[in-house]
């Protein structure tokens, strides 16, 4: 049987942990009095913490020290550990698990491929971490989305070439990183906003066994 390295992005497309992040800003915001919008949210997917400080900070004209800034997001990721505590497997995106299982059950390599820090702790909250040959984050990185550091790394641990490694992202920066890297890039969103993705889905339940069959078989 043919072999693709099936690699995912985590939040925003196996689960929502954007609204997570979304209050812990928000909160981190209003403290040093920055409006913050759900819109302005948008434009940190992918980014890692402190590229999304960084945003924060120049929309809202503040200049910090070193020393607030490493406390600030402490702070964050301790509220935003919070809400991660509570999260169960209910919380996986619609027809992830089909995808996953349909995958294992072809003998397909899976990595995953994220910009978080607290991948690994999600994905145990969400029991899905078993179905993952191999697990890089922003722990395993040095140079973050829109560069492909993170998806050449999960090929190299999956021993496929980037050519033959498939990516799901939902965020503009990880799409940018997936074809870079030379891997075919499916997004998952909005097609006005992932319009550079080879393909794009609204979600996982656009997304049938035939078209997994034509990935794997191509
Ligand atoms: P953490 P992904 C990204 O996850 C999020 O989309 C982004 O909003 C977040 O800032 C980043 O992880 C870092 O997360 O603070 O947990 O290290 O989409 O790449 O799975
Ligand atoms: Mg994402």
């Amino acid at each position: 049987m043919n072999k693709k390295g099936f690699i995912f992005d985590l939040d925003g497309v196996i689960v929502d942990t954007a609204k997570y992040h979304f209050l812990a800003w928000q909160r981190l915001a209003k403290s040093l009095d920055i409006d913050f919008t759900e819109e302005e949210n948008e434009q940190l997917k992918g980014v890692s913490r402190v590229h999304s400080l960084e945003k924060i900070l120049a929309w809202g004209n503040k200049t910090i020290s070193e020393a607030q800034f490493t406390e600030l997001m402490g702070k964050k990721n301790e509220e935003y550990l919070s809400y991660i505590a509570e999260m169960s497997s209910d919380e996986i995106l619609p027809d992830v698990p089909r995808v996953l299982e349909t995958l294992i059950e072809k003998q397909q390599p899976i990595s995953l491929g994220s910009a978080s820090k607290n991948a690994r702790i999600i994905l145990e909250r969400v029991a899905l971490k078993k179905h993952f040959d191999a697990i890089v984050d922003g722990n395993d990185v040095s140079k973050a989305k829109p560069d492909p550091e993170v998806f050449l790394i999960a090929a190299k641990l999956l021993n496929i070439k980037p050519k033959d490694c498939i990516v799901f992202e939902d965020s503009v920066a990880g799409v940018e990183a997936a074809n870079t890297a030379n891997m075919i890039s499916i997004g998952i969103g909005n097609e006005a906003v992932l319009g550079d993705a080879q393909y794009v889905f609204k979600d996982f339940t656009e997304i049938s066994d035939d078209f997994i069959n034509k990935l794997i078989n191509n």
